[in-house]
């Protein structure tokens, strides 16, 4: 251990559940992390995600340096902040000079902290003078923020952590909480088990790990959230389920929600929603009778073209009901990013202003103004993130800065969104790794210091402020956000402003801080009795938290009041609509997109760690066992997946989790380990009309059957990262090519790839020269009709390189080969065998890991199953499921499938 080792707490740069961790350092490298005990979101828990932070972020996937491409078609070359951002602030103002204001656009991310976010605000708002400044948000919370705002009267999430511990009755819909919020989830997990009497229900058009633990789960059809809403208010109002006394004394709008749910009988929601009748009684009597009853949800309500609607009417069970401010009650969205809040108090999506005010209100333009120092803010609406591009791919937008987001993969309809960045005259990505799919389209590439070595504070779900502390410094010539922005707009300052005094004029994240949190005085958010030196004594904190307070406020809305007009909450009586895009013979099936356990959306970070592909390998598409018959594809096969608007050629998997007609994609691919322009060439860019949300959970799709004769499987060790670079692009002609990091001790790459017909010698040649299969001590065989071609290179008796081209069937055996470190006689016969066949039973799927933590794979889960183990005798025995716990919920899924695996 060095000598010099040191832990600094700070926040894991996830999720929106905000844990604390304790970072190991020694001041130059982050060598361990460990959930602080201390933090109360997490109390020393953490995921399979966060647990795993000191493995990711590769120095050879970082940006580290600025650079500039000096016309398109050339490329980018390295070069020196000042001339990059003298460069950067000469083209604004040109720019803006010759086409006004609202030529440029920002486009953020709630992975900014509070200062980064709040410093480019300011920049768009103040000096550049354009409301075009929008954020990933848009497609994450912006339905949730139009809910609570339109129902509550304002964007404040009104319950605490604690409350999943106290309700008697959780709803959760629309969120894979077992993934996606793996840390409150095993609070709720805990909480049942001291009181099992708790009741969980579920909404989820799939069985996943979190609707597996439910005691109800109603798997309603995609997109039939507001009709089921609907249909439980109409029983709770037919039972007289519901608090009159709160609904007279704190609502308005009974009357006409009263009158539109008449139409939503059980029988009618039942069949709208293609769930049981009993089930929708159920559901009802449990949030009806129940004494304290908690809803959460997430994308399965905000990601919708009825995005709005579907959080208005989850918030209507919650008036009419009166289960708001108290413990154990609430409706309670979970943000996805880590500053999804910061960036919503920021004021960082394009209708909003700091301290949650709007664009489009004279009075808060005048106050936030006035503030700055500035004599107005601009008037003309800003863009919202689909229409900006839009914008950018018609030409409004000249000069686009992108920051902590990567719209090349996250952004629907991605041939659009490619041939936007592609004609925008400058386009400025600032990133933290070159290996996000929208570097390519930057003209200028500016290097971001992350997580580990940049400080500022962040809002996780429960209102709760944070202060991320830094531990090592940047990596290379990498600067933290809020002060490239500070340092461009000072620039910029010199053409707009000269000889006037900066806005921007500050030395450290904290002042910016200070600042912005007084533009949040008496406001419903107020904070401006926090600051770092009250977060470093007193730990994070709850807003509002006002001046001169001695703590922060755990829930919301206690005394009744709600910050309308009239200081009563609203009812909102909207109809059910259903998805944009129908069925229709073309397009038969609905594609739903989502997470898995152990990665973070692109995978610039977690693909950095290649035993996080231990749980999931490659995008593989999930569909119902009956389709697949239907369609005459077998399981595990390669499959064309197309939409209106797009095409990906990838493996589908039989899934009795999903219904028939339904298909499930993992949101995280994008151009770089699977090729084709990434899942999202596949979705829609419809949005919900108030909140302007994109609907990414409900595309039509379609499954074809495709012949790729050809067949290419590679893995080969070490220096994982350069090996990716210098290979992927060979694999641009070919139909299927898939790439993944995997291993622990021993990283590698693997590579699988199809082709109608086999790709030239010439071509074979340069990969095996980039796998070390050219020359050395290689073991070779082509079959004289050259169906099949294999290479394996062995040092020191191990497997360190293979591939095989023509046809695959022993690459799983192969795989296991290399995973045991053996290359023994049977290798050396089946390598000069004709065919490519593995010894015994072969062609087996490559076993996954369970559990991450301890390194536990199915096999020996299920092979202790098979021998009688049951949970706790798993965990003794193999120690999985021991340290994070995100496994769990599949060893129990393991566990109950038993007596079928006895009888098989
Ligand atoms: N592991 C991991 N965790 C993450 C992230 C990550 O990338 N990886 N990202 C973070 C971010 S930014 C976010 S926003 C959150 C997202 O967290 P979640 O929203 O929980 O995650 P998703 O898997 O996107 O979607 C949740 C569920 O919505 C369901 N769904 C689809 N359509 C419908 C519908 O019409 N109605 C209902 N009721 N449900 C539907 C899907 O089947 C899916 O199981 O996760 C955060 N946490
Ligand atoms: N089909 C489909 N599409 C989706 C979704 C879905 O469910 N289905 N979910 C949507 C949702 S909810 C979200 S939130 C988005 C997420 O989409 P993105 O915002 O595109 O996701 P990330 O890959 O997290 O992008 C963050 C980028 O910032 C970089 N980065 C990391 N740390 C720093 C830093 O400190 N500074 C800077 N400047 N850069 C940094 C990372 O390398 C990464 O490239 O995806 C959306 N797209
Ligand atoms: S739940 Fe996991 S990903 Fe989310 S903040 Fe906690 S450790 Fe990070
Ligand atoms: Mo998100």
């Amino acid at each position: 251990m060095p000598h010099n080792r040191r832990t600094t707490a700070s926040t894991c740069c996830y999720c929106g559940v905000g844990c604390g961790v304790l970072i190991e350092h020694d001041d130059e490298r982050i060598l361990g992390v460990q959930g602080d005990p201390q933090h109360p979101a997490n109390f020393g828990r953490l995921c399979s995600k966060g647990s795993t932070l000191h493995l990711t972020g590769d120095a050879d996937a970082r940006a580290q340096f600025p650079e500039l491409r000096l016309g398109k078609g050339l490329s980018r070359t390295r070069t020196d902040w000042d001339t990059a951002l003298e460069h950067a602030a000469g083209v604004f103002a040109e720019t803006l000079r010759e086409h006004g204001p609202d030529s440029v656009a920002f486009y953020v991310s709630g992975q900014l902290l509070t200062e980064d976010y709040y410093a480019f605000n300011k920049l768009a708002r103040a000096l550049v003078g354009t409301n075009n400044i929008d954020s990933n948000s848009r497609l994450c919370m912006s339905s949730a923020v139009v809910g609570y705002k339109r129902s509550l009267g304002a964007d404040a999430p009104p319950c605490s952590y604690e409350d999943i511990e106290l309700a008697d009755c959780v709803l959760i819909a629309g969120s894979n909480m077992a993934y996606a919020h793996p840390v409150l989830f095993r609070r709720l997990e805990e909480a049942r088990a001291r009181r099992p009497e708790m009741k969980l229900i579920v909404i989820d058009p799939r069985v996943t790990d979190t609707a597996e633990a439910a005691d109800l789960h109603l798997a309603i059809l995609p997109g039939t959230d507001v009709a089921l809403f609907h249909g439980i208010l109409h029983i709770l109002l037919w039972e007289g389920w519901i608090d009159r006394a709160f609904i007279d004394a704190h609502t308005d709008g009974l009357d006409e929600l009263k009158a539109l749910v008449r139409d939503y009988g059980p029988l009618a929601v039942a069949e709208i929603c293609g769930i049981a009748v009993d089930d929708l009684q159920r559901a009802a009597q449990w949030i009806g009778q129940s004494p304290s009853v908690l809803s959460l949800w997430c994308m399965g309500l905000n990601q919708s073209t009825a995005g709005s609607a579907k959080n208005s009417a989850l918030i209507n069970l919650h008036l009419a009901t009166g289960q708001i401010g108290r413990p154990g009650a609430g409706p309670f969205s979970l943000t996805g990013q880590p500053n999804a809040m910061g960036g919503r108090e920021t004021g960082s999506l394009s209708n909003l202003l700091p301290g949650h005010r709007e664009a489009a209100n004279v009075e808060h333009r005048a106050e936030v103004a006035a503030y700055w120092g500035v004599e107005r803010l601009p008037e003309s609406p800003g863009l919202s993130a689909i229409e900006l591009f839009d914008a950018v791919r018609d030409g409004r937008i000249k000069a686009l800065w992108i920051a902590c987001t990567n719209p090349a993969q996250s952004l629907p309809d991605q041939t659009r969104v490619r041939e936007a960045l592609a004609t925008c005259p400058f386009v400025i990505v600032q990133e933290a790794f070159t290996t996000s799919e929208t570097c390519q389209y930057a003209d200028l590439l500016l290097p971001a210091a992350s997580w580990g070595e940049k400080e500022g504070t962040v809002t996780n779900s429960e209102r709760r402020i944070s202060h991320v502390r830094p531990a090592i410094p940047a990596i290379g010539e990498a600067r933290a956000d809020w002060n490239i922005v500070c340092d461009f707009a000072r620039r910029l300052e010199q053409h707009l402003r000269p000889g006037e005094s900066s806005l921007f004029d500050f030395g450290s994240p904290s002042a910016l801080f200070d600042e912005y949190k007084l533009l949040t005085r008496e406001r419903d958010l107020d904070l401006s009795g926090i600051d770092y030196a009250l977060l470093d004594t007193r730990g994070p904190q709850q807003w509002p938290f006002r001046a001169g307070a001695t703590q922060g406020t755990e829930r919301l809305y206690g005394d009744g009041q709600f910050p309308t007009a009239n200081g009563r909450a609203r009812l909102i009586a909207e109809p059910y609509r259903a998805p944009k895009e129908k069925r229709d013979a073309r397009y038969p099936l609905i594609l739903n997109t989502g997470r898995l356990r152990d990665q973070w959306h692109g995978m610039t970070r977690t693909g950095t760690a290649p035993q996080l592909f231990g749980h999931v390998e490659e995008a593989i598409l999930g569909l119902h066992p009956d389709e697949l018959r239907r369609r005459r594809i077998s399981d595990g096969q390669l499959v064309r997946l197309h939409s209106r608007r797009g095409e990906l050629v990838l493996p589908v998997q039989a899934d009795d989790r999903l219904r028939p007609g339904q298909a499930f994609l993992p949101m995280h691919w994008g151009d770089r380990y699977l090729k084709g322009l990434g899942i999202n060439v596949l979705t829609l860019p419809a949005v919900d009309p108030l909140s302007r949300q994109p609907e990414l959970k409900h595309a039509t799709v379609e499954v074809s059957r495709i012949e790729l004769s050809w067949q290419f499987f590679a893995l080969v060790e070490g220096n994982v990262q350069k090996r990716f670079d210098a290979l992927r692009p060979l694999f641009e002609d070919l139909r299927y090519a898939s790439f993944s990091p995997i291993g622990r001790e021993r990283p590698a790459l693997v590579i699988r790839a199809a082709h109608h017909e086999a790709p030239s010698a010439d071509w074979l040649a340069r990969i095996d020269a980039l796998l070390d299969l050219g020359d050395g001590p290689v073991m070779a065989y082509d079959d004289p009709r050259r169906t099949v071609g294999k290479r394996v290179r062995i040092e020191q008796s191990r497997i360190v390189s293979l591939r095989l081209a023509g046809e695959t069937a022993a690459r799983a055996w192969l795989r296991e080969l290399w995973k045991e470190g053996r290359a023994d006689q049977e290798l050396r016969r089946w390598l000069l065998a004709p065919l490519s066949a593995a010894p015994g039973k072969a062609g087996a799927a490559a076993d996954k890991t369970l559990c991450n933590c301890l390194n536990v794979s199915q096999s020996r889960i299920q092979a202790g199953i098979d021998k009688g183990l049951d949970l706790e005798g798993l965990k003794c025995e193999l120690k999985c499921g021991t340290a994070c716990g995100s496994c769990v919920p599949e060893i129990k899924r393991l566990l109950a499938q038993k007596p079928l695996a006895a009888t098989a």
